[in-house]
């Protein structure tokens, strides 16, 4: 009894040969109809129509209806696109993976969906060497050097995983660029890509190096405004266009970490951001253009993203979208809100999310990180007052952008089981699943993919290699325990054993992974030295980016501003972040400071501890390859978050001057 967790969160069982008819043919619908033909067990007939109604054109060419007709003969699920059709079929089959349709759902359904945006979009950090930045899942699924000759079948299977949850646009090389990306041999190779993905509905876009003009194409400048440079753009566009008629447009690094960009020519990130959308244009592409500005040198790195951006308010073509990251640092475990998010009233912006860890343990790590993206999607910026949350600032309901969009780095490499920890996968699913409805909940986004993923496909019991009988309901019970007391706090352990109260960026230089906040490595980036990020002396710990300090408080409106300005009125979980506070500060627990980050990182510890408990318990449910890889990984974790405890513990001690609590378990 075993999986490898190849075939993801869709490991349906066959079906049962019901009458499976569409009028129209496509090769999309030819997908749709084949995996119901395959899949389906619900024993009714289903239609599938693209059919032109108000309702249906309500809810756009990617959204749909599912309904049971009356005397529940046939479900019909219908749109107006045939996009629409295929993930009207993923939903349903959806449903029936998850046991959501007895006899008296199937009866009476009716549905209907439409995307919360427009675009729902991976970020590849894969380099053409086949490495992957900051990937920890193999090599990159790409395999340039047997392209365009040799289509591997994983392709496809990539395209039908993303399509199954609404994700319909990848960028598939790294935002740090080469200009090779962009040269005919690699845009024919990216070509039979984007033919495999098509009928998915899953749209290629490419990240670009700003400089290409210069490298790839032998000019002497690549200044945006420079006529025979605009001329280089538009003839390449042309030659992509040419290739790839749908193709989605262009994901833009500039001037961040020694990316060439348009600052280098004296000219502003809209100057570059525009040249590039007017290019784009005539064949309906547009320019995601990043937020994440970063130069080490500046006195808060906090900050700088707004100083740039802000006043570039309103001067971004309507094809461009700026893309910023959650937070106004890094991808840390917790960071508040970037309040580049309540900045622009006049330019689309988008989230940009991290699904590969990071920051959070690589592939070693469990973390389910839905909390953590909808911490900041229900986050308010109150630009235009209270209930603007960033949801809403992004999806269109409070400005009428065209373009919405939302993005996440992916964790996907050529591992067996594609995301290297079986539970990384529940990060690629939640993105996907949040980024079609962000008002879904993580704790039903868990529940959704546990299920999927575990639960045994076919009959209502196993037989366990011991001899017993396991009802498949009580599989389920332990499989929404795993979800409550796992998938939902394992975030939040991170946060606990790795950086809690707002700490952020003590990661060793580097790699990313383990503690280091006493970094002394002498070619280190300057803010990589401490103290930058966390402050420590003997007054106390933190970075005051309150109005006496660097003021970063002061890019959030008002009351947020205020609240967050306060120490008594910042939330606790971002304290650290917001001021420098003395060691005995009293915490709303009635402990001091030091106390209280003592109990964090303890807490941490245990939750670990706990999910290895919780795990071992599910021995009889699961099979064993991914109970013992999972078993294995937990252990590593649990031993990391040892390490991260007694390691900060022990370096903030020197400047605490204070025991760590007798109660505590002692660092060895
Ligand atoms: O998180 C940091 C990473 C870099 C990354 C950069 C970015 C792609 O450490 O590896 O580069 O952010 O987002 O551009």
């Amino acid at each position: 009894w075993a999986e490898d967790g190849s075939a993801l969160w869709l490991r349906y069982a066959s079906g049962a040969k019901a009458e499976i008819t569409s009028k129209k043919q496509s090769p999309t619908l030819r997908i749709a109809v084949s995996e119901l033909q395959n899949f389906w067990q619900g024993g009714i007939p289903v239609t599938l129509e693209v059919r032109n109604n108000k309702e249906l054109r309500a809810l756009g060419n990617e959204g749909y209806t599912i309904q049971t007709s009356k005397g529940g003969s046939q479900i019909t699920i219908a749109s107006s696109g045939e996009q629409g059709v295929l993930y009207g079929t993923y939903h349903l089959l959806r449903l029936q993976a998850t046991g959501q349709l007895p006899e008296s759902a199937l009866q009476s359904l009716d549905i209907s969906e439409r995307p919360d945006y427009r675009i729902r979009i991976l970020n590849h950090w894969d380099n053409l060497d086949g490495t992957i930045e900051r990937g920890y899942a193999g090599h990159s699924l790409w395999k340039w050097d047997e392209l365009p000759s040799v289509v591997s079948p994983r392709y496809e299977v990539y395209a039908r995983a993303n399509a199954s949850i609404g994700i319909n646009a990848t960028v598939i090389n790294n935002v740090n660029a080469s200009p090779k990306i962009l040269s005919n041999d690699y845009l024919q190779k990216v070509k039979v890509l984007a033919d495999v993905f098509r009928p998915y509905g899953l749209k290629i876009y490419l990240s670009i190096n700003f400089s290409s003009p210069a490298a790839l194409g032998g000019l002497s400048t690549s200044d945006p405004l420079n006529k025979e440079v605009i001329n280089w753009w538009k003839q390449k566009a042309k030659e992509i266009y040419s290739l790839i008629p749908d193709f989605g447009g262009f994901l833009v690094k500039a001037n961040s970490e020694g990316q060439p960009g348009p600052c280098d020519y004296g000219r502003t990130h809209a100057e570059g951001a525009n040249m590039l959308a007017d290019v784009l244009r005539p064949y309906h592409g547009i320019v995601m253009w990043r937020a994440f500005v970063y130069s080490p040198t500046d006195s808060d790195r906090a900050k700088q993203a707004y100083l740039e951006f802000e006043p570039l308010d309103g001067k971004f073509r309507d094809n461009v979208i700026v893309q910023i990251k959650n937070g106004p640092i890094d991808f840390q475990p917790r960071e508040p809100f970037s309040p580049l998010f309540g900045a622009m009233k006049k330019t689309a912006v988008m989230p940009e999310f991290q699904i590969t860890q990071e920051y959070l343990g690589f592939s070693n790590h469990l973390a389910f990180l839905a909390p953590m993206w909808k911490e900041c999607l229900d986050s308010d910026t109150y630009l235009q007052g209270k209930g603007s949350t960033i949801a809403r600032v992004t999806d269109g309901s409070l400005f009428p952008h065209p373009l919405t969009a939302i993005s996440g780095v992916a964790n996907i490499g050529d591992d067996t089981n594609w995301c290297g920890h079986p539970f990384a996968q529940a990060n690629w699913y939640a993105f996907g699943r949040l980024a079609w409805k962000h008002s879904l909940s993580s704790e039903q986004i868990g529940n959704e993919w546990l299920k999927q993923t575990f639960l045994p496909v076919t009959g209502a019991q196993i037989d366990t290699p011991a001899g017993e009988v396991i009802q498949k309901e009580q599989i389920d019970a332990e499989l929404s325990f795993l979800n409550s007391q796992v998938l939902q706090k394992s975030r939040e352990a991170v946060v606990d054993y790795m950086m809690p109260l707002g700490l952020h960026h003590i990661f060793a230089w580097g790699h990313h992974y383990g503690p280091e906040p006493w970094c002394d490595i002498p070619d280190a980036r300057p803010d990589w030295l401490p103290p930058y990020y966390h402050r420590a002396d003997n007054m106390g710990i933190g970075f005051d980016r309150s109005s006496t300090g660097s003021n970063a408080t002061g890019q959030y409106h008002s009351p947020l501003c205020e609240q967050l300005d306060n120490v008594n009125t910042c939330p606790e979980n971002l304290l650290l972040w917001f001021h420098h506070v003395p060691w005995n500060h009293q915490m709303k627990s009635g402990r001091t400071l030091w106390t209280e980050l003592c109990y964090a990182y303890d807490r941490g510890v245990n939750e670990v501890r706990n999910f290895q408990k919780v795990w071992d318990r599910m021995e009889p449910y699961i099979d064993f390859e991914r109970f013992r890889d999972v078993q294995h990984r937990l252990k590593i974790q649990a031993r990391d978050a040892v390490w991260w405890r007694d390691a900060c513990l022990l370096y903030f001690q020197q400047f605490s001057r204070q025991p760590i609590p007798y109660e505590l378990e002692r660092p060895i």
